[in-house]
């Protein structure tokens, strides 16, 4: 008899267990799996930083970008929120606008040089790829903005250790008419570039208060 209610209790342990296991299948099935686990710490945003740096080996005469991209992503089907400054470009009358695009690798053995081609994870021509920024005028030698992107930092596409990466010239945005329009816009030597890393709210919640004041004093 005794050994019928230790086999019921060893049942029904069992059972428990295989609907704890369930249980937790799901609720990763719907966030966990998506979403490093930042995600519950920061009331289920992700945020990430990158910090940009002239390329190693730039050739003298070309502009040492320095600054930062700053992304905050509210939920894993939400818009990429991405606040950018940089500083560095020369001051002139004229200013060329800039390409800014995420490439594939987090690579910067060989400067920016390493970080491959533009990241393409649906194969796909420019300017469709999720990291296809566009171009930036600086201002009194900056460019200091926020913008939205289809780039994600959740899930198996995440854009979490790749590249960003700062042009020398304009992304002629695939209406160059050559195969390399297609490819990477043809917007010349990369200036600067740094890593997608995690990171904590602190710098986002400063710097996006620095830049509503910045455009309130426009
Ligand atoms: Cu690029
Ligand atoms: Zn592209």
């Amino acid at each position: 008899m005794i050994e019928l209610e230790l086999w019921l209790l060893r049942m029904l342990g069992l059972a428990v267990l295989v609907l704890l296991a369930g249980y937790q299948q799901c609720v990763s099935a719907t966030t966990g799996s998506l979403a490093p686990p930042e995600f519950l710490q920061h009331n289920g945003s992700l945020y990430a930083v990158c910090k940009m740096r002239p390329s190693t080996f730039l050739p003298d005469g070309l502009p040492k970008v320095y600054g930062h991209a700053l992304f905050k992503q509210d939920h894993p089907q939400g818009k990429l929120k991405m606040l950018i400054r940089f500083s560095g470009f020369p001051t002139e009358s004229d200013p060329v606008p800039r390409a800014l695009h995420i490439h594939q690798y987090g690579d910067l053995s060989r400067g920016c040089d390493s970080t491959g081609g533009h990241y393409n994870p649906h194969d796909v021509h420019h300017p469709n790829h999720p990291g296809d920024f566009g171009n930036f005028i600086p201002e009194q030698g900056k460019i200091s903005t926020m913008i939205e992107s289809d780039a994600t930092l959740f899930g198996p596409l995440s854009v979490f250790g790749r590249a960003v990466v700062i042009h020398e010239q304009v992304d002629d945005l695939g209406r160059g008419g050559d195969a390399g329009s297609l490819l990477h816009g043809n917007a010349g030597r990369r200036l600067g570039c740094c890593i997608i890393g995690t990171s904590s709210p602190n710098l986002w919640n400063t710097q996006q208060k620095q830049l509503a004041r910045r455009l309130r004093s426009k």
